[in-house]
C-alpha cells in the first residue's frame, strides 16, 4: 500500500523526490480555497518557500517537518547609513561631457563620465536579511498527507500532516495590525507539540534569552563600499505553550508535551528616515511583543484576516476554471503552456495583488527588486530600487487593481528623493529642482552609479512622478494633488534648467543620457535625447500643466512648460518602419537587437501617448520594434511586452507571451518571477498585463469637457478566455468597473463613478459618452 502511494507521488512530483523523502505517504487533497498556492512536499530551496508579509516584516515559510525555517526580513534593514555620493568633480566635467556627445564623440564622453561624473562610491547600499527563526521538531519517521499552502484570501501560510495517528497543523501570518509574525502549532491530540526554537543570522549579532521564553537577537548592520553601518536592529521571538513545559538551554527555547504553541516574532531597526537612525529597536520590539502576547491567537488571526481582506477582496477575477486547478502549484507551472488552465492566470493575478499588499503598505518602505523577501546580505543588484523600469513596474498594477493605498510608500520615497535629489541637482548640475538617476536605496542616494552605460540617465525621478500623477488621475483627490504637485514641479524645473539644444533640428534634449541600458552603434550607451526621455518629459510636463491648472497656481511656469514641451524631440519612425530608440536612426546597427529593455516603448506602455486610436502610425512602428525585440527575454522584460501587446489590442499574441512568463524558466515553484534570479517586478508586470487585456483607461486630450477620460472594455481578450468576469478594477477619472463576458463578447459592464467625471466608454469600435454623478453607476452592454 505504502509503496504504491510512493510511486504515485513519485510520478506527480518528480522535482521534489529525494531518498530522504521516501517516508512521505498519502496524498493530500487540494485546499478548499482556490486562491491558494499548495504543495505536497516541504520547500528545499528558498524559491519554493512561501512568502508572508505585513508591508514591513516578511517571512519565507519553508514548511519543513523536522525543521521549520522562517527566513525573516525587516524592510529597513539595509547596509550602510546616511550618505551623499555626489562626485565633487562632476559639475566641472559636465559641460565637456555634453560638448563631446553633441559632437558625436561618444567614447570620449563615456571615458570622461566614467572618471569624473559617476558617484563615489560607485555602488549603493544593499538590502539585507534579518536571519532565520528555526523550529526543530523531534524526528518524525513517517508523514502522511503532507500539505503546504498559502491562502491568498486570508494571507495565512499553513502546513498540515499526520504522523502515527496525530494530525499536526502549523499556521503562519504577518499581521499588519499587530506588527508581529505569528506562528501557531497545533495537534489533534493533547500533549503532542514539541520543538526547540533558535535564531541565526549572517549579520553581526548577539543572542540572549529573556524571561525564560523570549529569544532576543541584537545586532548592527554592516557597511558597504566604504559607507559604515549606522543601524541597530533587534529581533525577538516569544514562545508560548498551552500545557506542557518550556525550558531553555544556551540560546535555545524548548517546548515539550504541549497541546498547542504560539511563537510571536517582532523585528525592528533604528531607521526613522533616510537622515535619521535614532530609533530604538529594543523598545519597539519589546512593546510589540508585549501587546500581541496580551491577545489570543484567534484575536490576532481575526484582525489580521479582516485587514487583509479589506484590500484583497476589492477585486474578484474569473477567467474560467478547468480540472487542472486541482493540481499542486508546481505542476501547474510545468503544464501551463501546454495545457488549459485559465484559473492559473487568475491565481497569478491575485498573487501579485497579495504580494503588493504584503510588501507595500502605508508607512512602510516601497517594494524593492525582491519586494521585502531576501535571504542574503548581498542580493542580486543589491535588492534595491532600480528606477529605470523595475520599481515602476512593481506599481503598474496598483491603481487599476484597486490597491491605491499600497502606492503610498512609493509616493513617500519620491518625496524623500525630491530632497536628496535637490542636493544632487544643485551640486552636480547647478540646476533647480531635483534629479535621480537609475537606482536608489534606503538612504535615497540619487547620483549616477555602476558605470556610464547604466547610471548616466537623469530620468528616474521624472518617471516616478508619473505614479504621483496616476494616483491623482485614478482618485481625483485634489487635496492629495496639492501635496504631490511641488514634487512634480521640482522634477520639471530640473529639466527646464538642463535641457540642451541639439544642433541638427534644434530640439531640446537631455544630455548626457542614454536609452536604458542599450548600447548604440558607437561603442557606448551615452547619447543625447533618447526617445524614452522625450516621452517621459512630455508626460511630466503635461501632468504639471494639468496639475497647475487644477490647483490654479504657477501660470507663468505653465506657459514655459507648454513652450518647452513643443520643442522636445518627437517620436520618429526609422527606415525599418520601427519606432526609433534614439534621436538618429541607429536601431538596426545597435549591438543587441533583442535587448530586454524596450525603453522607447514607454510611450505605448505605461504611457498612452502612443495608441492605436490617435497615433496609428506610431502604434504600427511600435509593433515593428516589438517584433524585432522578440518575446523571450528576462521575466520583467517579458511582462513589459505583455502590457505592450495588450495596448496594441492583440489578445492572442499577449497570451502567447504570458505562456513564456508562466513557465518553469520564468516562474519559480513559489510563483516568484524569475529574471532569473528572483525579481518580483515580473509578478507585478504580469498582473498589470492581465488587467490591460480586460480594461484600459486613458485621459483624452485636455479640454475635452464632454469626456476627459476613455475606458476601453475587453481590449485584448484572447480566444482561450471565452467567458468570465472581473469586479472592482479601477480606471483613470475615478471609476470602479465590474464586467462580464460570454462567448468572447462583452455581456455587460457596471461603472461606478467615484469622482463625478464624465467618461467615454469604448467596446471595439463603439464609443459612447456618459455623464454620471459621483456615487452613481452606469450600466452598458457595449452597444
Ligand atoms: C536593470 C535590468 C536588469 C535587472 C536590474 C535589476 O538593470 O536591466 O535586467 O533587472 O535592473
Amino acid at each position: 500500500m505504502i509503496n504504491r502511494l510512493i510511486v504515485c507521488a513519485g510520478v506527480l512530483l518528480p522535482t521534489f523526490l529525494t531518498a530522504a523523502e521516501l517516508q512521505f505517504t498519502g496524498f493530500a487533497e487540494p485546499p478548499a480555497e482556490p486562491l491558494s498556492l499548495w504543495y505536497r512536499r516541504p520547500a528545499k530551496e528558498w524559491v519554493e518557500a512561501l512568502p508572508v508579509g505585513n508591508g514591513r516584516l516578511g517571512a519565507m515559510v519553508f514548511g519543513g517537518v523536522n525543521q521549520e525555517r522562517l527566513q525573516l526580513n525587516d524592510d529597513t534593514l539595509w547596509a550602510g547609513g546616511p550618505y551623499d555620493p555626489v562626485n565633487p568633480e562632476a559639475k566641472a566635467a559636465l559641460p565637456e561631457a555634453r560638448r563631446l556627445i553633441l559632437e558625436g564623440k561618444y567614447q570620449e564622453a563615456d571615458r570622461l563620465i566614467g572618471s569624473k561624473i559617476m558617484a563615489k562610491p560607485l555602488t549603493q547600499m544593499p538590502y539585507q536579511t534579518v536571519g532565520d527563526l528555526l523550529l526543530t521538531v523531534p524526528e518524525i519517521a513517517r508523514i502522511e498527507n503532507y500539505q503546504r499552502e498559502l491562502n491568498l484570501d486570508t494571507a495565512v501560510a499553513g502546513v498540515s500532516y499526520s504522523s502515527q495517528g496525530v494530525k499536526f497543523t502549523r499556521e503562519v501570518f504577518a499581521s499588519p495590525v499587530d506588527q508581529v509574525i505569528v506562528v501557531h502549532l497545533t495537534a489533534d491530540k493533547p500533549g503532542q507539540i514539541a520543538f526547540s526554537a533558535a535564531m541565526k543570522t549572517p549579520q553581526q549579532a548577539t543572542f540572549a534569552i529573556e524571561a525564560g521564553d523570549t529569544l532576543v537577537m541584537t545586532g548592527g548592520n554592516g557597511g558597504s563600499a566604504g559607507i559604515k553601518g549606522a543601524l541597530r536592529f533587534q529581533a525577538r521571538a516569544k514562545v508560548m505553550a498551552k500545557g506542557g513545559k518550556i525550558s531553555t538551554t544556551g540560546n535555545v527555547i524548548s517546548v515539550a508535551g504541549a497541546d498547542s504553541a504560539t511563537v510571536l516574532i517582532a523585528a525592528a531597526t533604528s531607521y526613522r528616515s533616510f537622515k535619521d537612525v535614532s530609533g530604538d529597536p529594543q523598545a519597539t520590539t519589546a512593546r510589540q511583543i508585549a501587546a500581541a502576547a496580551g491577545k489570543s491567537h484567534q484575536k490576532l488571526l481575526n484582525t489580521h484576516v479582516t485587514e487583509h481582506q479589506r484590500l484583497f477582496r476589492r477585486v474578484a477575477l474569473d477567467l474560467g476554471a478547468t480540472s487542472e486547478m486541482k493540481s499542486p502549484t508546481n505542476e501547474r507551472i510545468e503544464n501551463f503552456a501546454k495545457g488549459n488552465d485559465p484559473q492559473f492566470a487568475t491565481l497569478y493575478f491575485q498573487y501579485a495583488r497579495y504580494l503588493l499588499i504584503s510588501s507595500s503598505r502605508p508607512g512602510t518602505q516601497p517594494a524593492g527588486l525582491q519586494g521585502i523577501w531576501n535571504d542574503s546580505l548581498n542580493p542580486p543588484w543589491g535588492g534595491k530600487y532600480t528606477i529605470n523600469i523595475n520599481t515602476e513596474m512593481n506599481y503598474w498594477p496598483a491603481e487599476a487593481c484597486n490597491l491605491s493605498e499600497c502606492v503610498e510608500p512609493l509616493i513617500g520615497m519620491v518625496k524623500d528623493l525630491s530632497e536628496t535629489g535637490a542636493r544632487t541637482a544643485a551640486s552636480m548640475y547647478g540646476a533647480r529642482g531635483w534629479v535621480t538617476h537609475h537606482n536608489t536605496d534606503l538612504w535615497r542616494a540619487t547620483a549616477p552609479i555602476d558605470g556610464p552605460s547604466w547610471g548616466m540617465w537623469p530620468m528616474g525621478g521624472a518617471w516616478l512622478c508619473q505614479h504621483l500623477w496616476d494616483h491623482y488621475e485614478f482618485s481625483g483627490d485634489k487635496h492629495y494633488l496639492a501635496e504631490a504637485y511641488p514634487v512634480m514641479k521640482g522634477a520639471a524645473l530640473f529639466f527646464l534648467d538642463t535641457l540642451a539644444e541639439e544642433p541638427k533640428h534644434k530640439w531640446l534634449v537631455t544630455v548626457p543620457s542614454l536609452s536604458p541600458e542599450n548600447q548604440h552603434p558607437f561603442g557606448s550607451a551615452v547619447c543625447a535625447g533618447p526617445t524614452m526621455d522625450s516621452q517621459i518629459l512630455r508626460d511630466l510636463f503635461t501632468s504639471c500643466i494639468r496639475a497647475s491648472e487644477i490647483l490654479k497656481v504657477d501660470a507663468d511656469l505653465r506657459q514655459q512648460l507648454v513652450a518647452t514641451s513643443a520643442r522636445l524631440a518627437p517620436n520618429q519612425i526609422g527606415q525599418g518602419g520601427q519606432l526609433q530608440e534614439w534621436l538618429e536612426d541607429w536601431d538596426a546597427k545597435a549591438g543587441e537587437q533583442q535587448h530586454r529593455h524596450i525603453s522607447h516603448l514607454y510611450g505605448l506602455f505605461p504611457s498612452s501617448q502612443i495608441n492605436v486610436f490617435d497615433t496609428p502610425a506610431l502604434a504600427a512602428a511600435s509593433r515593428t520594434s516589438l517584433n524585432t525585440r522578440g518575446d523571450i527575454t528576462t521575466g520583467w522584460a517579458i511582462a513589459w511586452r505583455i502590457n505592450c501587446w495588450a495596448r496594441l489590442h492583440d489578445g492572442e499574441r499577449t497570451l502567447s507571451i504570458i505562456r513564456h512568463l508562466f513557465s518553469p524558466s520564468r516562474t519559480y515553484p513559489n510563483m516568484f518571477d524569475a529574471h532569473p534570479p528572483f525579481q518580483i517586478d515580473g509578478n507585478f508586470g504580469g498582473a498589470s498585463g492581465i488587467t490591460e487585456m480586460l480594461l484600459q483607461s486613458r485621459a483624452l486630450s485636455a479640454g475635452n469637457a464632454k469626456a476627459p477620460f476613455e475606458i476601453e472594455l475587453l481590449p485584448a481578450l484572447p480566444r482561450a478566455w471565452p467567458a468570465g468576469s472581473v469586479k472592482g478594477l479601477r480606471a483613470r477619472g475615478g471609476f470602479e468597473i465590474d464586467l462580464e463576458w460570454k462567448e468572447g463578447q462583452l455581456a455587460g459592464a457596471t461603472i461606478l463613478s467615484t469622482a463625478g467625471s464624465p467618461v467615454r466608454l469604448r467596446y471595439g469600435s463603439t464609443t459612447k459618452d456618459f455623464s454620471v454623478s459621483k456615487g452613481k453607476t452606469i450600466r452598458w452592454d457595449g452597444h
